[in-house]
């Protein structure tokens, strides 16, 4: 429903919220009860840490209840559930966002404030939960926030991995990694399920035994096993609906471990063999969108794939004994990229050595259980196992691998493309060559009964030019789910004025429809509107100007505009272009020091793989560029670019409310989605972008006028690339032969010439893969639009405000709701109290 037409408008003036005296009371004795007997100190001595953990404490009281009121209603009504299964779940902190799901942030920061604490103080004590590299571990975070908020039967799965990713450390402008404990003193809201622990076996030889009946049965005899224990993390949805959870699983060395070697005497050996199990959950892989191809990872993958079957089969059997022909219809299962296609064959496994099901009957349950989302077209990120790891690890799965592969060869591909060999090795689930491989994706599309993309531009490729081959044999398995972000984190907790102003214009249900939020866009021309938008950006610009004075030591001018390209650290993601830029802004300022330009910040943050040199190699250039700009009195302040170190989810919500210009520059075709985009519309800053991923359909919605689209197009660059030649820009554009060619000199870093020079070398003798230089001319003046408007405050301001309003499909909720619809037929159940 359109939010109703009133002819005396809302206040734009800001509203003070009334908390309930009583409520507060209550929460302060709360807290202080679990300061002294759940933490065991007093109000005196507390220290912020302690304060942080009684809060905590005092919220959990409020989850565990709703959780097994939503645990007995799905167990009574015996409900179909998805079953989320994801390497990566990139959480961040939860104690303000569990304490806006549950209604009570006002209560707890009025009950902290009488204690004389700062309620962001005492949260800034909570470590991140840092179980994901980025856009696709975030965006299973927000998957689950919405999942229980729209109260779907459901349950994640993934690691429990000792060390999240790395933290970032600049050192002389280059980035060092440390490792990173965000366990090391406890984490209040996991809860150890010691009853459901889980054996998992490994390694060792399939033996081929003949049947009385003559048929060939195979048993696997691993040389191993591994215990997985299940640490579960309770998600309160939104007015605390339901409460999903999120199992993850730690591995840990079992009994059983190696028993020859500790009889025959070997203690000490068989210790050093528990800490190998202890491995597996040590530590999430730091590489985003590229495949690191080692054992270990794939040894990950499996461990936490069947550790969750496990628990999902214990749970069916439960309700329906060892009756599995009802199984597809109470159980769905997403994986999450291929990370975890492992499952298919292993549930292949379960059903037909534990369970006595045929291979038929398990395959037609498999099959009707699984789907898959693709989150890159990128060669170097479609997994590909060595078969001889297989052999190694999993030998049994093999050679499920190859009777699935068998017969879909000899079944469909055959009957649609009779006797072309051409056709089968091209669809075969094993890679012939020199190391013969397991294509892991080939796996999932085979078993799936939908594969879907992140975004309408993304899903188009993943059909036609990822899988053309098998959209010919079955096109309505192919279908597009548009990536979403929570509201309720990424606007009602990180941006408390501008959801105050949506309170005020829209009423208070806009986190739940974030469709509603388009009441704003009737004020977009009104100046007392206007001004009201333009001070919320403000004030979140002030508090993160004080940030990066103390995480980077640079004094930033708020009154600027905050330019920000916050992301993993990726050649195709292009943040080389960026600063080519800025190189270029910067040579023109000092040619023409007094020239009427817009005083700009830039802004970036970026971790990179610990083993990608050239992206590190970017990362040292932003920061030897930002240093000598930033001490350069000649250009008086107008521009300023910092690196702010360490970027993660806890910044991300400083950062991106913060944001004038949201920098989303990948080459087209390349960026499967992204979800700061969506962020950053949502909280008013304009895009700078190409027409890739969700950006268009951002600009579908806030329009292009509102918004800085340059660049060549998907089309174009797939036009382009076979004959592209970098030289030819590079020697026709004088501005950018210039900032290319500085980077070979030691004016950024004095005394080490050459340092800069990979990034040269890469856009011109490395072939320039991601079109930098094509795009060059078109971003800049890009840029120069952007200036241009910022100089026109209302029309800017209208802008950003047509931004954050139109952003309603971009709610976490719409995609789970496809989904649920498209994907799972999901229903979603009203938990009793
Ligand atoms: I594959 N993505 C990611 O963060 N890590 C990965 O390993 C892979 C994909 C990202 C894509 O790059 C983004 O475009 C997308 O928005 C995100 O996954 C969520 O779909």
């Amino acid at each position: 429903a359109a939010a109703k037409t009133t002819t005396s408008a809302p206040k734009a003036v800001k509203a003070t919220s009334t908390v309930d005296k009583a409520q507060v009371k209550a929460f302060k004795e709360q807290v202080e009860k679990h300061l002294r007997t759940t933490i065991g100190t007093s109000p005196e001595k507390a220290s912020k840490l302690a304060w942080w953990q009684a809060l905590v404490a005092t919220v959990n009281e409020d989850i565990f209840g709703r959780l097994t009121d939503t645990q007995q209603t799905h167990a009574k009504n015996d409900t179909r559930a998805v079953h989320y299964l994801s390497a990566e779940f990139l959480m961040g902190r939860l104690t303000i966002n569990n304490l806006t799901n549950l209604e009570k942030f006002d209560v707890a920061r009025e009950a902290l404030k009488e204690f004389g604490l700062d309620i962001n103080d005492i949260c800034e004590e909570e470590p991140d939960m840092a179980l994901g590299n980025g856009g696709l571990g975030r965006l299973a975070a927000c998957f689950m926030d919405s999942l229980a908020t729209c109260n779907y039967p459901c349950v994640g799965y993934g690691i429990h991995y000792e060390n999240g990713l790395f933290r970032q450390e600049i050192r002389a402008g280059k980035q060092v990694e440390r490792p990173d404990s965000w366990r090391e003193y406890g984490c209040p809201w996991e809860v150890c399920r010691p009853e459901s622990v889980q054996n998992i076996p490994l390694g060792g030889y399939v033996e081929k035994q003949t049947a009385p009946d003559g048929s060939q049965c195979s048993v696997w005899h691993p040389s191993s096993m591994i215990k997985g224990v299940p640490w579960d993390i309770p998600v309160v949805g939104y007015r605390g609906s339901s409460v999903a959870i999120l199992r993850l699983w730690e591995s840990r060395s079992t009994e059983q471990f190696n028993w020859d070697v500790f009889n025959a005497g070997g203690y000490v050996d068989a210790q050093t063999e528990k800490s190998l199990a202890e491995t597996i959950s040590k530590v999430l892989y730091p590489n985003d969108s590229t495949e690191a191809g080692k054992e270990l990872r794939l040894t990950q993958q499996y461990f936490f794939c069947a550790c969750s079957l496990r628990d999902i089969l214990r749970r069916y059997k439960r309700s329906h004994h060892n009756d599995f022909s009802e199984f597809a219809s109470k159980i769905a299962i997403q994986l999450n990229d291929t990370h975890p296609t492992i499952a298919i064959p292993e549930l292949m496994r379960l059903l037909i050595d534990e369970e006595g099901l045929s291979y038929e009957q398990a395959w037609d349950i498999t099959s009707k259980s699984f789907n898959y989302t693709n989150h890159t077209l990128l060669p170097e990120a479609l997994e590909k196992w060595p078969v001889y790891i297989f052999e190694k690890l999993l030998p049994r799965h093999l050679e499920l691998i190859y009777e699935i592969n068998f017969r879909f060869l000899n079944g469909p591909v055959e009957a649609k493309w009779p006797g072309n060999n051409e056709m089968k090795s091209k669809l075969s689930i094993i890679e012939e060559g020199e190391v013969r491989k397991v294509r892991m994706a080939n796996l999932c599309v085979i078993t799936s009964e939908h594969v879907n993309g992140v975004a309408k531009i993304h899903s188009k490729l993943v059909k036609e030019d990822l899988f053309p081959d098998y959209a010919q044999l079955w096109p309505n398995k192919f279908c597009n789910v548009t990536n979403g972000v929570t509201p309720r984190r990424w606007i009602l907790s990180c941006n408390r004025g501008l959801a105050e102003l949506y309170n005020d214009v829209a009423g208070k249900d806009w986190p739940l429809d974030l469709d509603k939020c388009e009441a704003l866009k009737k004020y977009a021309d009104k100046k007392e509107y206007q001004d009201r938008f333009m001070k919320i950006k403000h004030d979140n610009k002030v508090a993160l100007a004080k940030t990066i004075k103390e995480l980077c030591g640079v004094e930033v001018d708020p009154n600027a505009l905050f330019d920000v390209q916050v992301k993993r650290l990726h050649e195709y993601k292009r943040q080389h272009l960026n600063l080519l830029y800025i190189m270029s802004l910067y040579k023109s300022l000092l040619e023409d020091p007094d020239q009427d330009i817009v005083p700009q910040v830039f802004i970036f943050g970026a971790k990179a793989a610990p083993a990608y040199t050239l992206a590190k190699d970017i990362i040292f250039a932003i920061n030897a560029v930002g240093e000598k700009i930033n001490n350069d009195l000649r250009i008086k302040g107008k521009l300023k670019v910092v690196f702010i170190p360490n970027y993660r989810v806890s910044l991300a919500e400083k950062i991106i409310p913060a944001a004038d210009i949201s920098e989303q520059i990948s080459t087209a075709g390349y960026e499967a989605s992204g979800t700061s985009n969506m962020k950053f519309s949502m909280n008013g800053a304009l895009t700078l972008g190409t027409m890739d991923g969700a950006n268009i359909e951002i600009v579908e919605q806030a329009g292009i006028e509102n918004n800085f689209i340059f660049g060549l197009s998907v089309e174009e660059v797939q036009k382009l690339k076979p004959r592209y030649n970098p030289w030819d820009y590079y020697n026709a554009d004088h501005d950018l032969k210039a900032v290319v060619d500085w980077l070979d000199s030691d004016f950024f870093t004095p005394g080490q010439p050459g340092a800069l020079s990979s990034i040269k070398s890469s856009l011109l003798n490395n072939g320039d893969p991601f079109l930098v230089l094509a795009d060059f001319a078109s971003y800049k003046a890009a840029h120069q639009r952007a200036q241009k408007m910022f100089k026109d405050k209302a029309k800017w301001a209208k802008a950003a405000m047509i931004n954050s309003a139109t952003m309603g499909i971009f709610s976490s909720d719409r995609s789970i709701k496809d989904y649920a619809t498209n994907i799972w037929t999901l229903k979603s159940q009203l938990i009793k109290k």
